[in-house]
């Protein structure tokens, strides 16, 4: 199945940003610290004016501690990149994005001077909870459909710094398909795009090769069945997903599959290195929006 997922109007979008951007002090790019080359949208590079720009690893309480070190390596190499691994729901942890933010514009943050931050990331990636967080009040709706809205109104976080509240949401660059189901595996791609058996599929054939151990153990699996349906119908089977007769439903596995993994229930997992996007360069990856259908629902 080849998964296809991309809104409307991205170009209109990209310019509104690119414009947006001219007048703020530090580009705040959140990722999914699961998957954070297939989360980034690579047109970001090419909009953010050299601003500083900092790389967000949000959700890091679900990814794999050792992968993110990596990640955050590997992003620092890039000049007027930083990385920092964060979890957007705890106050805590947000306070050192804005110690960060303070270090890389010094000059701003005074009374006159703000320091003017914006957040881009795709969808489901956690803009919305990381502005409630920094606000310190319900401002964006956390879990809501991607709206692509204009950015003329701004939260005073009452520490030298001001947010665009309207978060600039950029589309997953969807061109490879690896890029594509790791992004339907974490749950960052609509429902209505997906077939959940064939999702399910990718995530089972990754999980025996990367994670077999937290595996077993989650479905107290004897020994690692030798396939991905047979691992689906063994989740099957240990998570009651039956039809009538006594068979077990896949699609059903599948789904429950996919919604413990997304929810941290196995454990802390990524669901790729830097080496394993090795190879796959951005120019690559850029659709081509002319021959891609729009089949989002944030159309
Ligand atoms: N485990 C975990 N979940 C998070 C974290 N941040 C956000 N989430 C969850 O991720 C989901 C999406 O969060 P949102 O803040 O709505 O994401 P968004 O980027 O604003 O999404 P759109 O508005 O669709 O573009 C929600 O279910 C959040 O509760 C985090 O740090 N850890
Ligand atoms: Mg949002």
């Amino acid at each position: 199945m080849t998964i296809r997922w991309y809104p409307g109007h991205m170009s209109k979008a990209l310019e509104k940003m690119s414009e947006a951007i001219r007048k703020i002090d530090v580009v705040i790019e959140v990722l999914d610290a699961r998957l954070p080359f297939s989360s980034s949208n690579h047109q970001l590079r090419d909009i953010r004016r050299n601003k500083p720009c900092i790389k967000l690893l949000n959700k890091h309480d679900l990814a794999d501690p050792a992968v993110t070190k990596a990640w955050i390596r590997d992003f620092e190499k890039e000049e007027g990149v930083y990385a920092l691994p964060i979890s957007a729901k705890q106050h805590s942890e947000t306070k050192q994005l804005i110690k960060l933010c303070q270090r890389l514009a010094p000059n701003r943050g005074r009374p006159g001077w703000p320091l003017r931050a914006m957040v881009f990331g795709i969808p489901n990636v956690g803009k919305s909870t990381l502005i409630n967080t920094l606000a310190g009040r319900n401002m964006a709706k956390v879990g809501d459909k991607p709206a692509i809205t204009t950015c003329n109104q701004q939260i005073d976080l009452r520490n030298g710094i001001i947010l665009s509240d309207t978060p600039g949401v950029l589309w997953p660059d969807m061109a490879d398909q690896d890029v594509a189901y790791r992004l339907a595996t974490s749950g960052a791609i609509g429902a209505s795009a997906l077939d959940y058996t064939c999702v399910g599929l990718f995530a089972a054939e990754f999980m025996m090769r990367r994670y077999p151990q937290i595996l077993g153990d989650r479905y107290k699996l004897d020994c690692m069945p030798e396939t991905p349906t047979a691992l689906l119908e063994a989740i099957g089977r240990r998570l009651g997903c039956l039809v009538s007769g006594g068979g077990i439903d896949v699609h059903r596995a599948a789904e429950a599959f996919l919604r413990e993994l997304r929810a941290g229930k196995i454990g802390r997992v990524s669901l790729e290195t830097p080496e394993d996007v090795v190879g796959i360069t951005a120019d690559e990856i850029k659709p081509d929006e002319e021959e891609l259908p729009h089949t989002c629902d944030g159309e």
